[in-house]
């Protein structure tokens, strides 16, 4: 087990400092005009993060032995999605927050109208790395990916999840209609993670499918473990302010089930997360431990 987990480590450091290296070169220059927005856009992305989403698309692409160059094009695509919701979230409109990756927020440190615009120019650039790239053999398997990461982000994903979200603080939501929220906010940029990194190689369909089953039980798992933490770990070591679900009356997997089930349920998804990878042999390796990384984090 121990050697499982030094192994996981090592490729989990390779992937988050190639992935360092791959966003500070798609980003644009800090010197570069307007470089007010350019230089706020590095400060939201680069040096922070666990870079999950990321780690998800190479652990795809390892189960269809895809290139890393097309994996890492990928995975920053997905990221700087990511990027520009938590920009986007922090907003005083949105969720008001001060504090994201240990560092003040991008309109905390710049201003409002900036961290508005980072979030637009992030969105646009993740898409424009995904037309500008050579990422499958054919014109039609790249444009389907850039269908996949338009959707994940937009009204029938993330965007849509964020919506409910906005509706759904101070009401009583039941475990269906929380479900159905973070399949969306957050569960559909997960998922994308692991079909664009598979697109980016080899797979069947029925892989395909076992790949999207495990997408959908990692996305709600990360989901109930970041409600565990936000109301069990401090802000210091989650770098972003705890405890504010049940500050601000937000229904989440702690407050509808109570931590002890919340905890139980995170496990349940685990192993369906597992099973789900159980005839893809040892190239699901890693994505079997992702899932046991998303399951233990601490922060
Ligand atoms: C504003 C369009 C728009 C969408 C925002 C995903 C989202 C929707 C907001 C993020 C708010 C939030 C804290 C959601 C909980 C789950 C989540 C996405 C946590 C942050 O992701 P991590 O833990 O963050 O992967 P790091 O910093 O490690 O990248």
């Amino acid at each position: 087990m121990k050697v499982i987990e030094t192994d996981f480590q090592a490729w989990m450091g390779g992937v988050q400092a190639r992935m360092e290296a791959a966003l500070g070169r798609f980003l644009p220059a800090a010197h570069l005009a307007p470089a007010r927005l350019h230089e706020a856009m590095r400060y939201a992305v680069l040096e922070g993060g666990k870079r999950v989403r990321p780690l998800l698309a190479f652990g795809a692409g390892e189960v269809a032995h895809a290139a890393p160059e097309r994996l890492e094009t990928v995975a920053a695509a997905v990221e700087l999605i990511h990027a520009y919701s938590l920009v986007h979230d922090d907003l005083p409109c949105m969720d008001d927050d001060v504090l994201r990756r240990g560092k003040p927020t991008v309109h905390v440190e710049y201003d409002e109208a900036t961290a508005l615009l980072v979030g637009d120019a992030l969105q646009s650039l993740a898409l424009q790395l995904l037309a500008e790239h050579r990422l499958a053999d054919s014109a039609g398997a790249q444009l389907e990916m850039v269908r996949t990461l338009a959707l994940a982000a937009g009204s029938r994903g993330m965007a849509g999840g964020q919506q409910i979200d906005l509706e759904s603080t101070g009401q009583s939501l039941g475990l269906p209609e929380l479900e159905l929220m973070h399949i969306h906010k957050t569960g559909a940029l997960i998922r994308a993670a692991v079909t664009l990194g598979a697109a980016c190689g080899q797979v069947s369909e029925s892989e395909k499918l076992k790949l999207d089953h495990y997408a959908k039980a990692v996305g709600l798992a990360f989901q109930v473990v970041d409600d565990v933490l936000d109301s069990d770990a401090s802000t210091a070591t989650l770098g972003k302010t705890a405890g504010k679900d049940a500050r601000q009356g937000k229904p989440t997997y702690v407050s509808i089930l109570g931590p002890g089930r919340a905890g139980e349920l995170a496990g349940e998804l685990r192993a369906e997360a597992h099973a789900a990878l159980e005839s893809l042999g040892p190239r699901a390796r890693r994505l079997a431990q992702l899932a046991d990384f998303i399951v233990l984090r601490k922060f």
